[in-house]
């Protein structure tokens, strides 16, 4: 049941913001909110933002009526700044973070300042990891729901999280978050303390931004922080290892997996998604969750997002009636695995969101006879992995984007025979004007039974706006063949 702020709120409550001089890196998604939330809060707020264009001026004019400072098209530190507040992507070695560490002013994400802000009854589950976070968030919300909870998917998944910590307009505060955390919000949070926290997977991502995969599986590893009961991926050697590592030993432990739990862990027995984790009689006794039937997809990464999202909500009491409910009231997502199209007896599948090589290699994965599209902006991962694995299932691959000269050295190293085409000429050649081109040449390699896969282990930032606008063009193109 929701609250109202007036439960949380009283008049006394010291405003330790007020009158403070903030800077508000960020111009995107969630700086405009963060510096709303600081307005309110009594601080004098500058917004600055490296963009100088037409998407960001209007939001600019109207935190200037709202009584922010907005610098744009440069990123000066304000004078007497004496806290920034950074968007995620911003990188540590950027200029104006650069130059408040030097100066030993205090940096935060905006997930940090959220938690500074929130009502200290609201109740955060967290979830990070490489891949699956997103899904993760959403059935858990759906699961919290079902079981009549006022709860919010929020985080990374895009609602920035300082929208869920102050009362809307009718007043009304949601109990419970589900809050999906990137390595980056989780780099710049440092007293979050979340009720109970998973990190689904570790492989590597985002390395140019951290510097390597340590200090990134470290970020992620900030989840558990104390007093976080710890839910893990017993398959999964960073998952458990950051939660011994970086957790707090006096909290539950509970693992999951996708074969028979042990007691305290959640896991799969038969059909069943089963629960010897948040029973009374761990040794002796288990629940039944859900059937396998109700996870959708039922691909294997998938059923493991569900156990996590299960374990989360149980570990704040929700029924195992109504994490069934919500699973089967979780609607899959675009552009993860999505079935677009048959064409002449070949599968067309929209798997954009594979924005790396771990995400790309769980959907290779599901397929046995594959035309493969990879490529874009690989973040400094590795590919050769990749490769190998993908090599005994491939027909042949079409590769796309920046780094695809990475891409196609580790096909020749691993599949000599595979015949790989490339797409593409300069760097300026836009998304639009070839996905058709792509598909085109996927189709010639394609045979009856295959499928052709658009998982590109690679951002899309390099020839589209992000990936939704990747799968989407990919999918138009697919319904265009004759
Ligand atoms: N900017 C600069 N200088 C810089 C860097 C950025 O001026 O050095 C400006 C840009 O011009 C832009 C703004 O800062 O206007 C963008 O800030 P941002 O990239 O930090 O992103 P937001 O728009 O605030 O969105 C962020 C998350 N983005 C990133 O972490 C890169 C969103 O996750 C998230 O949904 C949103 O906050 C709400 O919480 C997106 C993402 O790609 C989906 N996440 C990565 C991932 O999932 O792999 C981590």
């Amino acid at each position: 049941m929701a609250h109202h702020a007036s439960d949380t709120e009283n008049p006394g409550t010291p405003r330790p913001l007020e009158g403070r001089r903030v800077c508000v890196a960020g111009l995107g998604v969630s700086g405009p909110p963060v510096a709303r939330a600081l307005l309110a809060q009594g601080a004098r707020v500058t917004v600055v933002d490296g963009r100088d264009d037409d998407t960001v001026r209007p939001v600019a004019a109207k935190l200037r009526e709202e009584g922010a400072e907005v610098v744009l098209g440069d990123t000066p530190l304000p004078e007497d700044c004496d806290l920034v507040v950074t968007s995620p992507g911003w990188r540590p070695d950027s200029p104006l973070l650069v130059r408040a560490a030097e100066a030993g002013i205090e940096v935060v994400g905006d997930v940090e300042l959220a938690w500074r802000l929130k009502p200290a009854d609201q109740v955060w589950l967290g979830v990070t990891g490489t891949n699956g976070k997103t899904t993760t968030v959403r059935m858990l919300e759906a699961m919290l729901r079902a079981d009549g909870r006022d709860a919010l998917a929020v985080g990374n998944v895009g609602t920035p999280v300082i929208e869920a910590v102050l009362p809307d307009e009718a007043g009304r505060l949601h109990d419970v978050l589900a809050v999906e955390l990137s390595s980056f919000q989780l780099h710049w949070s440092s007293s979050l303390r979340p009720h109970a926290a998973t990190v689904l997977n570790v492989a590597p991502d985002h390395l140019d931004w951290h510097g390597g995969l340590d200090p990134y599986a470290r970020a992620k590893g900030r989840i558990f922080a104390p007093g976080t009961l710890r839910v893990v991926n017993t398959a999964d050697a960073w998952s458990t290892r950051l939660a011994e590592e970086e957790g707090d030993p006096h909290t539950p432990l509970v693992g999951f997996r996708l074969d028979t739990p042990r007691a305290g862990e959640v896991g799969v027995v038969e059909d069943l998604l089963v629960d010897r984790a948040f029973v009374p009689e761990p040794h002796t006794s288990a629940e039944e969750l859900a059937g396998l039937a109700d996870v959708r997809p039922a691909a294997p990464h998938n059923v493991a997002n569900a156990l996590a999202a299960a374990a989360l909500a149980r570990s704040v009491g929700v029924a195992p009636a109504s994490v069934r409910a919500g699973l089967a009231a979780f609607e899959p997502e675009p552009h993860r695995i999505a079935f677009v199209a048959s064409v002449g007896g070949v599968d067309y599948v929209d798997d954009s969101k594979a924005t790396n090589p771990h995400a790309a290699a769980a959907s290779l994965g599901s397929y046995p006879s594959v035309v493969w599209i990879a490529g874009g902006l690989l973040k400094g991962a590795e590919v050769d992995d990749l490769a190998a694995m993908a090599a005994g299932r491939l027909r042949g691959a079409v590769l796309i984007g920046a780094d695809r000269a990475r891409l196609r050295e580790a096909l020749s190293g691993h599949a000599p025979e595979v015949p790989v085409l490339e797409v593409g000429g300069p760097a300026a050649d836009t998304g639009r004007t070839v996905m058709d081109e792509v598909v085109a040449a996927a189709a010639s390699l394609a045979e009856e039974g295959d499928t052709v896969l658009l998982a590109p282990a690679a951002a899309s930032m390099d020839m589209f706006t992000n990936y939704h606008e990747r799968g989407r063009l990919f999918a138009e193109a697919v319904n265009r063949l004759p």
